[in-house]
């Protein structure tokens, strides 16, 4: 039989099939590809699995290839990687402007990670009721200068106020699966409960002490949209540590840098302080955001550091 995960709580999977959801757990032995996961299985994945005799759960025996996925270093285990989902058509990376913030080294880690299988990401600013401070107001057009020349939608919501959230996604979310990703505590549940009638993720609020998310959600969650397509809610990352990736292929996934490529003067230019370096003239001439080329150094001079 075949089916695809939608849950995973570590150890048990729900996989929906022709047959209906099923409980399934992984065979004993597992061949696992060179990647170190922490997660073997991820939502997302499609699966071959067997029934178990005489029981109403099954027996995952494979995992079919992936189109694509989302990844990130693990935090806890740093030699080892999670899979936040796979099989997605776009990603919406929720962000808000205080409780709690996002920074834009966050964003742009994980656009690198999205940008390295071409998954389409928005960039959902969620709680825009909060947004009154000038320097709030200041960070939400920052956002919208950076990301929305270089084809990364902004849309502003309130996912507790507004009324017509169905009416606004509706049509981007139809037929496809749609990852939503973010810090603890951006309001992730909040809106996939008004997405889809029949979900009761449960939502928390943040701490007052810490002005940061409780981590609400502890599994990802894959839920059927009534026009169809899938949304899968998961839970906050604290920090994106992306996979080792080395410096040429580094700016591959910068699309606004990606498009010069090939056009500086040394072929190994890393884009720093190289003569005739034609990222840094378009730098220079205001054509890649000086926001993002700081992003870029950093990943760069983190990936040196770790080396
Ligand atoms: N003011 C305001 N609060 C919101 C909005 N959306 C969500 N919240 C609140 O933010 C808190 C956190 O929301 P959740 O939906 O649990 O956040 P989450 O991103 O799912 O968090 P994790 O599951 O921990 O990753 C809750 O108290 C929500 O009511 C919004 O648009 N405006
Ligand atoms: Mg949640
Ligand atoms: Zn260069």
């Amino acid at each position: 039989m075949k089916g695809r995960v939608v849950k995973s709580t570590g150890s048990w999977y729900t996989v929906k099939t022709d047959q209906g959801l099923i409980n399934s757990r992984l065979r004993g032995k597992f061949k696992q590809d060179d990647l170190k996961l922490t997660n073997p299985i991820a939502v997302g994945d499609y699966v071959e699995l067997e029934m178990e005799a005489g029981q109403a759960s099954s027996v995952i025996n494979e995992i079919l290839p992936r189109e694509n996925y989302i990844i990130r270093k693990s935090t806890r285990k740093t030699h080892f990687s999670h899979i936040i989902a796979s099989n997605i058509d776009q990603a919406f990376l929720m962000v808000t402007i205080s409780q709690p913030r996002t920074s834009l080294g966050f964003i742009d880690r994980f656009l690198v990670s999205t940008e390295s299988f071409r998954i389409p990401a928005t960039i959902v600013v969620n709680k825009t009721d909060l947004v009154k401070k000038e320097k709030e107001l200041d960070f939400l057009e920052l956002l919208h200068e950076i990301y929305d020349p270089i084809g990364y939608p902004v849309l502003e919501i309130s996912a507790l106020n507004d009324k017509d959230l169905d009416l606004l996604f509706n049509e981007s979310l139809r037929g496809k699966t749609t990852l939503i990703s973010g810090h603890s505590g951006v309001g992730k549940s909040t809106l996939l409960n008004k997405l889809v009638p029949h979900a009761t993720q449960s939502t928390k609020e943040i701490s007052k002490f810490s002005a940061k998310g409780v981590h609400t959600t502890t599994f990802a969650e894959m839920f059927e949209l009534e026009g169809g397509g899938y949304l899968i809610d998961t839970p906050g990352i604290k920090e994106f540590g992306i996979l080792d990736i080395d410096d040429f292929e580094l700016s591959h996934y910068f699309v606004e840098i990606r498009q010069y490529l090939g056009q500086c003067r040394y072929n190994n230019c890393q884009h720093i302080n190289e003569p005739g370096c034609i990222v840094l003239q378009k730098l220079e001439e205001g054509y890649i955001h000086p926001n993002r080329y700081e992003s870029y150094l950093n990943i760069l001079y983190e990936e040196d550091d770790r080396r």
